[in-house]
């Protein structure tokens, strides 16, 4: 084709450049719709084309990927809970839709911008590879070539608008009309506002680019996928080793089977989920190490998964939760967790404890992903049960869940105590160095506050008056649970019965029978921990340290 740049700003262009055989008479509107068209092409050529090149870096690399991860990480700490509590686990695909939304519209608008403006187009197309590299980069866990997919994405998708741009050139339609683009001499014989352009070359080239496109990005994401399905094989062929001691089973009564009562044991599938990772991390355990390093380290030391479960585990039933966690909210989940006692591992890299005069204070826990969960090494190492965690309810950990080693804490809440994916752990000072929730507002070390929920009746729920089992669950990780009292309409307190004992770290179910009279009524509950402390009543939202408050609900009774 022989159109030039100029020729595309025809409107101005008072050449008269003869007809080319080829080019069919087009309508100005199907030129727009052709425009519009060109920008998601050259899009969706960046995101496949970025996405092959993911191949030669690794799959988090992809823009939409990388740009989602750093909306995170920069998105202010009430939106994000917002987003947490409104979306549940699905806030993550609303992020990647909203993003493509974006992307999309944008692209319409760069396609139209580039009938006008050709290289302007293309220059917008550069823009958002840049924004895609630079978020990339800014990730707490970028590596050298993380800006690559990016950039090689945004130079071809700028070379397909520009080139589908040129197909789009208008030009004069007739040699008797001064202005393609401008309105059709009254009177005129013209076809009313159309201009010419190349028609079939626009819609072959089109395609084609898609074409490539498409096969570009089902070859990349297959390969990406590559590493995951390495990484599944590896936890299909993990068994959950035995304990050496044998550890009992949770008594009985542990349970106390209510209808609408949480079960004490909280199954894999329905465990609550709170992380930062867009994707989540498939890591092989075959090629999975802790490095364990830092202050006070005498003898440095890296372990391999095999290596690291033939110390022996332990099974321990501990109740992990979130900060997060809104009063009569759902992130808590108790578990059985089977893992490697983390302080002897410690000890054997020379850590002393603070209290022992060792000189640091923060365990700073790194996941593949780039997290950082700051852990007081007084509390690894005090004799409770913190754990490298491999496996969750009998089976190995869930990706979801931290495969192939993620840490557990008991008594701590999850930001400041159970990394997952976790492969590098780091003795530090607390006044030297801030964890990522720590820079963001939340409290540097966060003890689990003494809590409890109403699971049953449901709020607004309708009842029929006499005997109504009102239960739910208390936690007081590590301190135990001595007693739980409920109150209706703001009356005394009656003593609710509690089901057996676990052990400290676990939630404790408890029920209470309700003689409900007709009406509406307010019941609201609260915890008395081991140590004399009574649930406090002052409302507290989950920032910086955990909610505190009553949990209440309200209900109707016929
Ligand atoms: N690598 C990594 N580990 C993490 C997080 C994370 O974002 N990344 N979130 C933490 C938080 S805030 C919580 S509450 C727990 C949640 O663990 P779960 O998803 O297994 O319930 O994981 C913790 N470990
Ligand atoms: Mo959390």
């Amino acid at each position: 084709m022989t159109y030039t740049t100029r020729a595309s700003h025809g409107a101005h262009s008072a050449r008269r450049t003869p007809r080319p055989a080829g080019p069919q008479r087009g309508g100005r509107w199907l030129r727009a719709l052709f425009g519009a068209l060109s920008g998601l092409v050259a899009a969706f050529a960046s995101l496949a084309v970025a996405e092959l090149a993911a191949v030669a870096v690794r799959p988090q690399a992809s823009p939409v990927t990388a740009v989602g991860e750093s909306v995170i990480d920069r998105t202010p700490g009430a939106l994000k809970d917002y987003a947490v509590r409104n979306f549940g686990t699905n806030d993550k695909l609303m992020l990647q839709l909203g993003i493509l939304v974006l992307l999309a519209l944008f692209a319409l608008g760069l396609g139209l911008l580039a009938l006008r403006w050709r290289r302007v187009g293309s220059a917008g197309v550069l823009a958002f590879g840049l924004l895609g590299a630079v978020s990339a980069m800014s990730r707490p866990d970028a590596q050298h070539y993380d800006a690559l997919p990016s950039v090689v994405g945004a130079v071809v998708g700028a070379a397909v608008l520009y080139l589908l741009a040129g197909r789009l050139a208008a030009r004069p339609a007739a040699p008797w009309q001064d202005d393609a683009l401008g309105e059709p001499p009254l009177g005129g014989g013209s076809p009313a506002a159309d201009t010419t352009f190349d028609r079939r070359g626009f819609v072959v080239l089109a395609l084609s680019a898609s074409a490539v496109s498409a096969g570009a990005g089902l070859l990349g994401s297959k390969l990406n996928a590559a590493g995951s399905e390495q990484a599944a094989a590896s936890r299909a062929a993990v068994s959950i080793p035995t304990p050496r001691a044998t550890t009992s089973a949770a008594p009985v009564g542990v349970d106390l089977k209510v209808p609408g009562l949480s079960p004490f044991i909280t199954p894999n599938p329905s465990f609550y989920r709170v992380d930062t990772a867009l994707v989540v991390p498939t890591v092989d355990a075959n090629t999975w190490q802790l490095r364990i390093h830092g202050t006070g380290v005498t003898k440095e030391l890296t372990i391999g998964y095999k290596e690291l479960v033939a110390r022996g585990v332990i099974d321990r039933d501990i109740t992990v939760m979130c900060v997060s966690d809104e009063v009569g909210g759902s992130y808590i989940g108790n578990a059985r967790w089977t893992g490697v006692p983390l302080a002897p591992l410690l000890r054997q890299a020379g850590v002393v404890p603070p209290s022992k005069g060792g000189p640091a204070d923060q365990l700073v826990a790194r996941s593949v992903d780039g997290m950082t969960i700051g852990t007081p090494v007084e509390a690894v190492m005090d004799g409770r049960d913190a754990m490298l965690a491999v496996g969750m309810n009998g089976e190995p950990l869930p990706f979801a869940h931290g495969f192939p080693v993620r840490m557990v804490v008991p008594g701590l809440y999850g930001y400041v105590s159970a990394c997952k994916w976790v492969t590098d752990l780091e003795l530090a000072k607390f006044t030297d160095f801030d964890a990522y929730w720590s820079k963001r507002g939340w409290s540097a070390q966060a003890p689990i506050k003494t809590e409890s929920r109403i699971d049953t009746p449901k709020s607004s729920g309708k009842l029929t008056a006499g005997k109504v089992a009102v239960a739910g669950v208390a936690w007081a990780q590590h301190k135990g649970i001595a007693k739980v009292e409920v109150r209706v309409d703001g009356g005394a307190w009656h003593t609710a019965d509690l089901a057996a004992q676990d052990t400290i770290d676990t939630w404790r179910q408890w029920v209470w029978q309700w003689p409900a009279t007709s009406g509406s009524h307010r019941l609201e509950v609260r915890a008395t921990d081991r140590t004399g402390y009574v649930q406090t009543e002052q409302k507290a939202v989950p920032r910086p340290n955990g909610a505190t408050g009553f949990h209440s609900v309200t209900v109707k009774v016929a």
